[in-house]
């Protein structure tokens, strides 16, 4: 059957808060959790990742997760150990003592940044590409990708790996029209991700239609996942005010982008 209810980790951040708003149209019930409480959600769990009780509790009676908790950029190796390794390990390990079946993990573009993005006739980047973090926090998205590999054919808990690319209302740089996922496109792609059957652990690119697209979106599809939208919509307007991506910058040489030569730090 459907997953009905959802724990949605990481539900105070951007990605979080947005889903909050769009999920539940597709008929589920989120529960929320995260470190930061929510304006208004007096039912929201706000607790920590490396909270084990609190996670145990927060998995209860659900029938499918989306973690998105985590910290979202670059940081030191200890912060992101505790948070992205070991919170996504505790996460996993509540989820398998009460029984939990399936996870959408916010995995990242970053978890193969520094792979050469692709440009004329190249052609798309596949999604079994071998993996090439550009920080500790892509670093940290291999692990939890591979801790899904792990408990799937350990445990026989599903997940789908979604390799997010810049999911916000509109682009807000030449590369991101490539990289581009729609929000409205995201609450598609994670509705697919519940309800697909046999995922089994299944890695994903996440992005809209993008004309300018890097990556194949060939196993988004598989789950039936059917993008709506293209950031082409914004080119011109972002073109003009950047320019085309230069094949001689290096900020614009890999996919992860900047990230790959002067990450944005987590600013706690
Ligand atoms: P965000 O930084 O806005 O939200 C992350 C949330 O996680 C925050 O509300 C924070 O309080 C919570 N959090 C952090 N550490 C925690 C901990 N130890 N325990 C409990 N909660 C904790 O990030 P955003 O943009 O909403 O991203 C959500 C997820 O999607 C992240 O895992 C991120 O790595 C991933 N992602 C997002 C992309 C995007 O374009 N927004 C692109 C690729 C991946
Ligand atoms: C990410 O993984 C970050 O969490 C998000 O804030 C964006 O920077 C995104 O990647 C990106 O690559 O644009």
């Amino acid at each position: 059957p459907a997953p009905r209810t959802v724990l949605l980790t990481g539900a105070a951040g951007g990605l979080g808060t947005l889903m909050r708003g769009l999920l539940p149209a597709y008929g589920y019930e989120l529960r929320l959790f995260d470190a930061t409480p929510i304006e208004g959600e007096p039912d929201a769990i706000t607790a920590d990742l490396a909270d084990k009780e609190a996670l145990r509790e927060a998995v209860q009676g659900v029938d499918a997760i989306i973690h998105l908790a985590g910290i979202s950029l670059e940081s030191t190796f200890d912060k992101i150990l505790r948070a992205n390794i070991e919170g996504t390990y505790n996460l996993y390990e509540a989820a398998r003592t009460e029984g939990v079946g399936r996870t959408v993990f916010a995995s990242s573009n970053h978890a193969i940044g520094f792979t050469p993005r692709p440009q004329g006739d190249d052609p798309l980047i596949p999604v079994e590409t071998p993996r090439r973090p550009d920080t500790f926090y892509g670093l940290s998205k291999c692990f939890g990708e591979d801790l899904a590999q792990l408990y799937w054919d350990l445990h026989g808990m599903e997940t789908v790996s979604v390799r997010i690319g810049s999911c916000f209302l509109e682009p807000n740089s030449v590369r991101m029209l490539s990289v581009w996922l729609s929000p409205g496109d995201c609450a598609r792609l994670f509705h697919a991700a519940l309800t697909a059957e046999g995922v089994g652990h299944s890695v994903v690119y996440g992005s809209s239609a993008n004309t300018r697209l890097w990556w194949d979106l060939t196993s988004a599809r598989a789950l039936g996942y059917e993008p709506q939208d293209d950031s082409e919509q914004f080119a011109e307007k972002l073109i003009a005010e950047q320019g085309e991506l230069d094949p001689d910058n290096r900020d614009h040489a890999f996919l992860g982008g900047t990230f790959a030569t002067n990450p944005p730090r987590w600013p706690y």
